[in-house]
Protein backbone atom coordinates (compact mmCIF):
# COMPACT_ATOMS: atom_id res chain seq x y z
CA UNK A 1 0.00 0.00 0.00
CA UNK A 2 1.56 3.74 -0.10
CA UNK A 3 2.35 5.57 2.78
CA UNK A 4 0.33 8.59 3.51
CA UNK A 5 2.97 10.89 2.17
CA UNK A 6 2.97 8.68 -1.13
CA UNK A 7 -0.87 9.42 -1.10
CA UNK A 8 -0.58 13.14 -0.62
CA UNK A 9 2.26 13.68 -3.32
CA UNK A 10 0.14 11.68 -5.71
CA UNK A 11 -2.76 13.42 -5.03
CA UNK A 12 -0.79 17.21 -5.40
CA UNK A 13 0.63 16.16 -8.50
CA UNK A 14 -2.68 15.30 -10.61
CA UNK A 15 -4.10 18.20 -8.95
CA UNK A 16 -1.83 20.40 -10.32
CA UNK A 17 -1.30 18.76 -14.00
CA UNK A 18 -2.64 20.81 -16.53
CA UNK A 19 -2.48 18.10 -19.34
CA UNK A 20 -1.46 14.55 -17.53
CA UNK A 21 -0.91 11.69 -19.52
CA UNK A 22 -1.88 8.55 -18.08
CA UNK A 23 -0.08 4.91 -19.85
CA UNK A 24 -1.58 2.08 -19.01
CA UNK A 25 -1.92 -1.12 -18.83
CA UNK A 26 -4.16 -3.06 -21.04
CA UNK A 27 -6.30 -5.36 -18.45
CA UNK A 28 -9.10 -4.63 -16.17
CA UNK A 29 -6.33 -3.25 -13.46
CA UNK A 30 -4.60 -0.97 -15.76
CA UNK A 31 -7.76 0.39 -16.60
CA UNK A 32 -9.63 0.85 -13.32
CA UNK A 33 -6.46 2.12 -12.25
CA UNK A 34 -6.38 4.63 -14.90
CA UNK A 35 -10.35 5.80 -14.40
CA UNK A 36 -9.88 6.27 -10.50
CA UNK A 37 -6.94 8.43 -11.52
CA UNK A 38 -8.15 10.14 -14.00
CA UNK A 39 -11.60 11.12 -12.30
CA UNK A 40 -10.00 13.07 -9.55
CA UNK A 41 -9.88 16.03 -12.22
CA UNK A 42 -10.89 14.77 -15.31
CA UNK A 43 -7.89 16.55 -17.38
CA UNK A 44 -5.53 14.71 -19.32
CA UNK A 45 -5.31 11.45 -21.95
CA UNK A 46 -4.37 8.06 -21.86
CA UNK A 47 -2.76 5.68 -23.77
CA UNK A 48 -3.43 2.21 -23.73
CA UNK A 49 -0.34 0.18 -23.57
CA UNK A 50 -0.44 -2.94 -25.58
CA UNK A 51 2.75 -3.69 -26.10
CA UNK A 52 3.06 -5.47 -22.94
CA UNK A 53 5.41 -5.74 -20.95
CA UNK A 54 7.80 -3.65 -21.75
CA UNK A 55 7.50 0.36 -22.69
CA UNK A 56 10.70 1.13 -24.58
CA UNK A 57 12.00 4.39 -26.97
CA UNK A 58 10.12 2.84 -29.46
CA UNK A 59 6.68 4.83 -27.54
CA UNK A 60 8.77 8.41 -27.43
CA UNK A 61 7.31 9.97 -30.35
CA UNK A 62 3.83 8.97 -30.11
CA UNK A 63 4.61 9.90 -25.97
CA UNK A 64 5.93 13.65 -27.21
CA UNK A 65 2.44 14.29 -29.19
CA UNK A 66 0.44 14.70 -26.16
CA UNK A 67 2.39 17.63 -25.21
CA UNK A 68 1.84 16.81 -21.70
CA UNK A 69 3.15 18.18 -18.66
CA UNK A 70 3.37 15.04 -16.15
CA UNK A 71 3.03 10.96 -16.99
CA UNK A 72 1.88 8.61 -15.20
CA UNK A 73 2.52 5.12 -15.80
CA UNK A 74 0.51 2.63 -14.35
CA UNK A 75 0.47 -1.31 -14.00
CA UNK A 76 3.49 -1.57 -16.97
CA UNK A 77 5.70 -3.94 -15.68
CA UNK A 78 8.83 -2.66 -17.13
CA UNK A 79 9.75 0.80 -18.48
CA UNK A 80 13.49 0.97 -19.76
CA UNK A 81 15.30 3.80 -18.83
CA UNK A 82 15.72 5.34 -22.10
CA UNK A 83 12.05 5.50 -22.28
CA UNK A 84 12.23 7.71 -18.95
CA UNK A 85 14.92 9.89 -19.60
CA UNK A 86 13.07 10.67 -23.07
CA UNK A 87 9.92 11.87 -21.45
CA UNK A 88 11.38 15.03 -20.15
CA UNK A 89 8.59 15.93 -17.91
CA UNK A 90 8.16 14.00 -14.53
CA UNK A 91 7.26 10.71 -14.67
CA UNK A 92 4.97 9.17 -11.84
CA UNK A 93 5.05 4.94 -12.12
CA UNK A 94 2.85 3.05 -9.94
CA UNK A 95 3.21 -0.48 -10.47
CA UNK A 96 3.23 -3.74 -7.99
CA UNK A 97 5.53 -6.21 -10.44
CA UNK A 98 8.90 -7.17 -9.80
CA UNK A 99 10.52 -3.79 -8.81
CA UNK A 100 13.14 -2.67 -11.28
CA UNK A 101 16.18 -0.29 -10.35
CA UNK A 102 15.42 3.25 -12.38
CA UNK A 103 16.47 6.55 -11.73
CA UNK A 104 15.00 10.02 -13.01
CA UNK A 105 11.28 8.38 -11.75
CA UNK A 106 8.84 8.73 -8.96
CA UNK A 107 8.59 5.16 -8.67
CA UNK A 108 5.88 3.23 -6.29
CA UNK A 109 5.98 -0.47 -5.95
CA UNK A 110 4.92 -2.00 -2.48
CA UNK A 111 7.48 -4.54 -3.71
CA UNK A 112 10.18 -2.87 -2.84
CA UNK A 113 9.50 -2.93 0.68
CA UNK A 114 7.83 -6.09 0.65
CA UNK A 115 8.80 -8.41 -2.11
CA UNK A 116 5.70 -10.88 -1.07
CA UNK A 117 3.43 -7.83 -1.44
CA UNK A 118 0.44 -8.27 -3.83
CA UNK A 119 -1.10 -5.22 -3.31
CA UNK A 120 -3.09 -4.59 -7.45
CA UNK A 121 -2.46 -0.72 -9.08
CA UNK A 122 -6.25 -0.27 -8.84
CA UNK A 123 -6.16 -0.90 -5.24
CA UNK A 124 -3.34 2.01 -4.70
CA UNK A 125 -5.02 4.48 -7.28
CA UNK A 126 -8.18 3.92 -4.98
CA UNK A 127 -6.01 4.88 -1.98
CA UNK A 128 -4.92 8.27 -4.27
CA UNK A 129 -8.58 9.03 -5.45
CA UNK A 130 -10.60 7.53 -2.35
CA UNK A 131 -14.14 8.72 -4.18
CA UNK A 132 -16.77 6.06 -2.49
CA UNK A 133 -18.83 7.07 -5.62
CA UNK A 134 -15.85 4.97 -7.52
CA UNK A 135 -15.81 2.01 -5.44
CA UNK A 136 -17.08 0.08 -8.13
CA UNK A 137 -14.37 0.76 -10.78
CA UNK A 138 -11.74 -0.51 -7.38
CA UNK A 139 -13.19 -3.53 -6.59
CA UNK A 140 -13.56 -4.29 -10.38
CA UNK A 141 -9.92 -3.91 -10.95
CA UNK A 142 -9.20 -5.25 -8.12
CA UNK A 143 -10.45 -8.56 -8.40
CA UNK A 144 -9.68 -8.52 -12.13
CA UNK A 145 -5.80 -8.89 -10.58
CA UNK A 146 -7.16 -11.65 -8.78
CA UNK A 147 -7.64 -9.77 -5.32
CA UNK A 148 -9.98 -9.59 -2.99
CA UNK A 149 -9.35 -6.20 -1.52
CA UNK A 150 -9.58 -5.01 2.48
CA UNK A 151 -12.76 -2.71 1.23
CA UNK A 152 -14.65 -5.28 0.27
CA UNK A 153 -17.39 -4.93 3.21
CA UNK A 154 -18.12 -1.42 2.03
CA UNK A 155 -18.64 -2.51 -1.87
CA UNK A 156 -21.03 -5.46 -0.51
CA UNK A 157 -22.98 -2.96 1.69
CA UNK A 158 -23.82 -0.35 -1.05
CA UNK A 159 -24.17 -3.06 -3.58
CA UNK A 160 -25.51 -6.12 -2.34
CA UNK A 161 -27.11 -7.17 -5.26
CA UNK A 162 -23.77 -7.78 -7.20
CA UNK A 163 -21.66 -9.61 -4.29
CA UNK A 164 -23.13 -11.54 -1.70
CA UNK A 165 -21.47 -11.49 1.59
CA UNK A 166 -18.26 -13.68 2.14
CA UNK A 167 -18.18 -14.90 -1.40
CA UNK A 168 -14.66 -16.24 -2.27
CA UNK A 169 -12.38 -14.89 -4.77
CA UNK A 170 -13.20 -17.47 -7.53
CA UNK A 171 -16.65 -16.95 -6.78
CA UNK A 172 -17.07 -13.35 -7.03
CA UNK A 173 -15.13 -13.43 -10.12
CA UNK A 174 -16.89 -16.05 -11.80
CA UNK A 175 -19.99 -16.44 -10.40
CA UNK A 176 -21.70 -13.59 -8.74
CA UNK A 177 -23.11 -10.83 -11.05
CA UNK A 178 -19.88 -8.88 -10.15
CA UNK A 179 -17.61 -11.12 -12.43
CA UNK A 180 -19.44 -9.35 -15.54
CA UNK A 181 -18.20 -6.01 -14.56
CA UNK A 182 -14.44 -7.69 -14.01
CA UNK A 183 -15.53 -9.07 -17.42
CA UNK A 184 -16.69 -6.28 -19.00
CA UNK A 185 -13.31 -3.81 -17.79
CA UNK A 186 -11.20 -6.59 -19.51
CA UNK A 187 -13.23 -7.22 -22.99
CA UNK A 188 -14.14 -3.36 -23.15
CA UNK A 189 -9.97 -2.98 -24.20
CA UNK A 190 -10.02 -5.53 -26.81
CA UNK A 191 -11.04 -4.73 -30.42
CA UNK A 192 -10.47 -1.95 -32.81
CA UNK A 193 -8.46 0.70 -31.51
CA UNK A 194 -10.93 3.55 -32.48
CA UNK A 195 -14.14 1.22 -30.79
CA UNK A 196 -11.98 0.72 -27.86
CA UNK A 197 -11.14 4.54 -27.55
CA UNK A 198 -14.74 5.36 -27.46
CA UNK A 199 -15.85 2.89 -24.66
CA UNK A 200 -12.85 4.20 -22.28
CA UNK A 201 -14.55 7.99 -22.98
CA UNK A 202 -18.06 6.62 -22.13
CA UNK A 203 -16.28 4.36 -18.98
CA UNK A 204 -15.19 7.83 -17.76
CA UNK A 205 -18.75 9.39 -17.73
CA UNK A 206 -20.46 6.30 -15.84
CA UNK A 207 -21.78 7.04 -12.28
CA UNK A 208 -22.76 3.80 -11.69
CA UNK A 209 -22.49 -0.18 -12.48
CA UNK A 210 -26.20 -0.59 -12.54
CA UNK A 211 -26.10 2.16 -15.38
CA UNK A 212 -24.45 -0.12 -17.48
CA UNK A 213 -25.71 -3.58 -16.26
CA UNK A 214 -29.71 -2.43 -16.36
CA UNK A 215 -28.51 -0.42 -19.41
CA UNK A 216 -30.32 2.44 -17.55
CA UNK A 217 -28.67 5.47 -19.54
CA UNK A 218 -27.90 5.79 -23.38
CA UNK A 219 -24.22 5.32 -22.41
CA UNK A 220 -24.72 2.72 -20.20
CA UNK A 221 -26.76 0.81 -22.73
CA UNK A 222 -23.94 1.37 -25.53
CA UNK A 223 -20.99 0.07 -23.17
CA UNK A 224 -23.62 -3.04 -22.35
CA UNK A 225 -23.84 -3.79 -26.57
CA UNK A 226 -20.26 -3.53 -26.88
CA UNK A 227 -19.61 -6.08 -24.13
CA UNK A 228 -22.66 -8.24 -25.00
CA UNK A 229 -20.89 -9.15 -28.41
CA UNK A 230 -17.62 -8.91 -27.04
CA UNK A 231 -18.52 -11.85 -24.45
CA UNK A 232 -20.41 -13.83 -26.94
CA UNK A 233 -16.87 -14.42 -29.27
CA UNK A 234 -15.50 -15.55 -25.55
CA UNK A 235 -18.15 -17.57 -24.36
CA UNK A 236 -18.11 -19.69 -27.70
CA UNK A 237 -14.15 -20.00 -27.40
CA UNK A 238 -15.02 -21.34 -23.69
CA UNK A 239 -17.30 -23.82 -24.85
CA UNK A 240 -14.86 -25.00 -27.20
CA UNK A 241 -11.69 -25.06 -24.96
CA UNK A 242 -14.05 -27.28 -22.44
CA UNK A 243 -14.37 -29.98 -25.30
CA UNK A 244 -10.57 -30.13 -24.52
CA UNK A 245 -10.96 -31.72 -21.44
CA UNK A 246 -9.69 -35.31 -20.71
CA UNK A 247 -8.73 -37.94 -18.21
CA UNK A 248 -5.62 -36.25 -18.62
CA UNK A 249 -4.03 -33.72 -15.82
CA UNK A 250 -3.79 -31.39 -18.86
CA UNK A 251 -5.84 -29.27 -20.47
CA UNK A 252 -4.19 -28.15 -23.55
CA UNK A 253 -6.48 -25.33 -26.07
CA UNK A 254 -4.43 -24.91 -29.05
CA UNK A 255 -5.96 -21.56 -29.96
CA UNK A 256 -5.53 -19.13 -33.03
CA UNK A 257 -5.12 -15.75 -31.96
CA UNK A 258 -6.44 -12.35 -33.55
CA UNK A 259 -7.19 -8.91 -32.60
CA UNK A 260 -9.63 -10.75 -29.82
CA UNK A 261 -7.07 -12.35 -28.11
CA UNK A 262 -8.42 -13.95 -24.74
CA UNK A 263 -5.70 -15.86 -23.57
CA UNK A 264 -5.45 -14.90 -20.16
CA UNK A 265 -8.83 -14.82 -19.40
CA UNK A 266 -9.70 -18.23 -20.90
CA UNK A 267 -7.04 -19.74 -18.89
CA UNK A 268 -7.94 -18.07 -15.67
CA UNK A 269 -11.75 -18.98 -15.89
CA UNK A 270 -10.89 -22.65 -16.72
CA UNK A 271 -8.48 -23.25 -13.53
CA UNK A 272 -11.62 -22.31 -11.69
CA UNK A 273 -13.45 -24.85 -14.08
CA UNK A 274 -10.66 -27.35 -13.36
CA UNK A 275 -8.88 -27.02 -10.27
CA UNK A 276 -7.43 -30.02 -10.57
CA UNK A 277 -5.50 -29.39 -13.88
CA UNK A 278 -2.81 -27.56 -15.66
CA UNK A 279 -4.23 -25.51 -17.99
CA UNK A 280 -2.69 -24.65 -21.03
CA UNK A 281 -3.75 -22.38 -23.59
CA UNK A 282 -1.58 -21.96 -26.76
CA UNK A 283 -0.91 -20.40 -29.81
CA UNK A 284 0.82 -21.19 -33.00
CA UNK A 285 3.81 -18.69 -34.39
CA UNK A 286 6.22 -18.75 -36.76
CA UNK A 287 7.00 -22.44 -35.77
CA UNK A 288 7.05 -22.09 -32.06
CA UNK A 289 3.82 -22.87 -29.73
CA UNK A 290 3.55 -19.91 -27.11
CA UNK A 291 1.35 -20.85 -24.33
CA UNK A 292 0.09 -19.44 -21.00
CA UNK A 293 0.25 -22.14 -18.28
CA UNK A 294 -2.49 -21.59 -15.28
CA UNK A 295 -3.18 -23.96 -12.11
CA UNK A 296 -4.75 -23.66 -8.66
CA UNK A 297 -1.68 -25.22 -7.71
CA UNK A 298 2.40 -24.81 -8.01
CA UNK A 299 3.67 -25.67 -11.43
CA UNK A 300 6.95 -23.94 -12.13
CA UNK A 301 8.89 -26.89 -10.97
CA UNK A 302 7.01 -29.54 -13.41
CA UNK A 303 7.55 -26.95 -16.18
CA UNK A 304 11.25 -26.33 -15.57
CA UNK A 305 12.03 -30.11 -15.55
CA UNK A 306 9.69 -30.46 -18.68
CA UNK A 307 11.78 -28.18 -20.24
CA UNK A 308 14.97 -29.97 -19.57
CA UNK A 309 16.45 -31.00 -23.04
CA UNK A 310 13.74 -29.08 -25.24
CA UNK A 311 14.20 -26.67 -27.19
CA UNK A 312 12.34 -23.52 -25.13
CA UNK A 313 12.20 -21.54 -22.49
CA UNK A 314 9.77 -20.65 -19.91
CA UNK A 315 8.42 -19.95 -16.00
CA UNK A 316 6.30 -17.31 -14.33
CA UNK A 317 4.63 -17.40 -10.77
CA UNK A 318 4.60 -20.60 -9.13
CA UNK A 319 0.18 -20.74 -10.71
CA UNK A 320 1.02 -18.69 -13.35
CA UNK A 321 3.93 -19.25 -16.13
CA UNK A 322 4.41 -18.81 -19.91
CA UNK A 323 6.42 -20.79 -22.44
CA UNK A 324 7.59 -20.70 -25.85
CA UNK A 325 8.25 -23.90 -27.48
CA UNK A 326 10.07 -25.24 -30.69
CA UNK A 327 6.74 -26.46 -32.58
CA UNK A 328 8.73 -30.01 -33.43
CA UNK A 329 9.52 -30.76 -29.17
CA UNK A 330 5.99 -29.86 -28.50
CA UNK A 331 4.84 -33.37 -28.38
CA UNK A 332 8.01 -34.31 -26.30
CA UNK A 333 7.07 -31.45 -23.25
CA UNK A 334 3.66 -32.16 -23.36
CA UNK A 335 4.61 -35.62 -22.34
CA UNK A 336 7.81 -34.56 -19.87
CA UNK A 337 4.98 -32.07 -18.50
CA UNK A 338 2.65 -34.93 -17.88
CA UNK A 339 5.29 -37.42 -16.23
CA UNK A 340 6.48 -34.33 -14.02
CA UNK A 341 3.30 -33.70 -12.60
CA UNK A 342 2.32 -37.78 -12.29
CA UNK A 343 5.65 -37.81 -9.91
CA UNK A 344 4.71 -35.00 -8.14
CA UNK A 345 1.52 -36.88 -7.42
CA UNK A 346 2.73 -39.98 -6.28
CA UNK A 347 5.16 -38.18 -4.07
CA UNK A 348 1.87 -36.40 -2.34
CA UNK A 349 0.83 -39.54 -2.05
CA UNK A 350 3.70 -41.23 -0.89
CA UNK A 351 4.05 -38.29 2.15
CA UNK A 352 0.45 -38.66 2.53
CA UNK A 353 0.65 -42.31 3.50
CA UNK A 354 3.52 -41.83 5.62
CA UNK A 355 1.47 -39.03 7.44
CA UNK A 356 -1.49 -41.39 7.97
CA UNK A 357 0.79 -44.73 9.23
CA UNK A 358 2.53 -42.39 11.47
CA UNK A 359 -0.62 -40.98 12.87
CA UNK A 360 -1.57 -44.58 13.08
MN1 LIG B 1 -1.89 -5.30 -12.32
Amino acid sequence: MLSAKQIAQLREEIETAQNPLFIHDSDADGLCSFLLLYKIRREGKNFIFKAAPKLDATFLPKMASYNADKVFILDVPKVDQEFIDGIKVPVFWIDHHQPLKRHNVNYFNPRIKEPDAYIPTTRMSYQVSENPDDIWIATAGCLGDWHMPDFIDQFVEKYPHLLAKGSSLPEAVFKQPVGRLVKMFFFLLKGPTADVRQSVKVLTRITSPDEILNQETPQGKFLYKRFFSINQKYELLLKEARKHATSSPILFFPYLDDQWSFTANLANELTVLYPKKVIIVGRRKSGEMKCSLRAQFAIDKALAKALEGVQGYGGGHPNACGAVIKEHDWDRFLAGLKRELKQELKQEFKQELKQEIKNG
